[in-house]
């Protein structure tokens, strides 16, 4: 017999006492209690002892055997505790909660109300409405004749029988002027459909048109307006003009356009090598627009003009591909 059973009872409870971790305690318990342990090689060798000491050296043996079970049962759930609440994976209740990630406004949406918002503070009111709309308010009231291309399946969706989706937020402003007297001030800012789909063109996109009359309206207000809001929106420094155009509702009508963002007027890709940028369309209200809504002509005038929202979000960003904004792809959202 190497070691008596109070030597081994006597280290094994400092070892107890010494060990810091689960992991020890378990590899202890092992060294006393396993297969190989100390105190079970001694239970074995008690057979090795004189047939009268056996009994009493075995009793006083297991009684240390249970003990030790115990004390290590206990050490261990104890040192467990402890690395529950202060160890590596421990939870800090006092500790701050992870923020919750906010999202931010699609770029459409942003544009959208810096357009809406620099028209309010001059004065314009917002208007909403349908966008399924009648062939009469999306086309007849507007002046467009009969067999005006923009009407062909190309260019409308046609929803039933003289039912469209909206092509342009126009419609509103006929509503708008059905309803009010001049003088009339309104922006209508929506979505609008048209069947058309490439890089700079996709079937629904976001619009702004606003309308203007009152008595004495001229085309020298309507350069104004908009020459402030383009300074508004791109910079102060920006160069622009005015150029003829055509439109069934309008006349006179221009576009406007701005100096190339890319190339800054000595032609590149982005601008069709001429310098410029369309970014707008407008003119008078054509009297015909005012005789359909019951607003006397000899009276009034006034102007109306249309911005595309992702044209406008597109040369502001440097963006190439229309199709970008409606991909859902977050690398692509999270920059703005
Ligand atoms: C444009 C260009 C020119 C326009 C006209 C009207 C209305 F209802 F008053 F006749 N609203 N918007 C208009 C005029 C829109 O978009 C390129």
């Amino acid at each position: 017999m190497q070691a008596s059973i109070e030597e081994i009872h006597s280290t094994a409870l400092s070892e107890i006492e010494t060990a810091q971790d689960a992991e020890t305690l378990k590899a202890l318990a092992t060294r006393y209690l396993g297969r190989k342990g100390r105190l079970t090689q001694f239970l074995r060798d008690i057979a090795k002892l004189p047939p009268q000491e056996r009994p009493a050296a075995g009793r006083q043996a297991n009684t240390v055997k249970r003990e030790l079970e115990k004390r290590f049962a206990e050490a261990l759930a104890q040192a467990e505790n402890h690395a529950a609440a202060h160890g590596e994976d421990a939870i800090d209740v006092s500790l701050p909660g992870r923020p919750a990630r906010v999202g931010s406004l699609h770029p459409v949406t942003q544009v959208n109300q810096q357009i809406c918002g620099i028209f309010s503070k001059l004065g314009f009111d917002i208007a909403e409405g349908p966008e399924v709309e009648t062939d009469y308010y999306n086309f007849e009231a507007l002046n467009f004749p009969p067999h005006h291309p923009a009407r062909d399946m190309q260019d409308t969706f046609f929803v039933s029988d003289g039912i469209v989706l909206r092509t342009h937020t126009s419609p509103l402003q006929v509503r708008v002027m059905e309803k009010t007297a001049p003088p009339v001030k309104t922006i209508a800012p929506g979505k609008v459909y048209r069947c058309d789909s490439d890089l700079t063109h996709t079937p629904m996109f976001h619009q702004v048109e606003g309308l203007l009359v009152d008595e004495g309206i001229s085309f020298g207000d309507l350069k104004g307006t908009l020459t402030a809001f383009i300074h508004r929106f791109f910079d102060e420094r920006i160069r622009l003009r005015f150029r003829p155009s055509f439109f069934p509702f309008t006349e006179p009508s221009a576009e406007v356009d701005i100096l190339c963002v890319i190339c800054r007027g000595s032609g590149c890709r982005v601008c069709s090598h001429t310098g410029w940028l369309e970014i707008l369309g407008a003119g008078m209200v054509h009297p015909a627009v005012f005789e359909n809504v019951g607003y006397d002509t000899s009276r009034y005038t006034g102007f109306a003009f249309g911005v595309g929202v992702e044209r406008l979000a597109m040369l502001k960003h440097g963006i190439d591909d229309i199709r970008r904004f409606f991909e859902s792809d977050m690398r692509f959202l999270s920059q703005f």
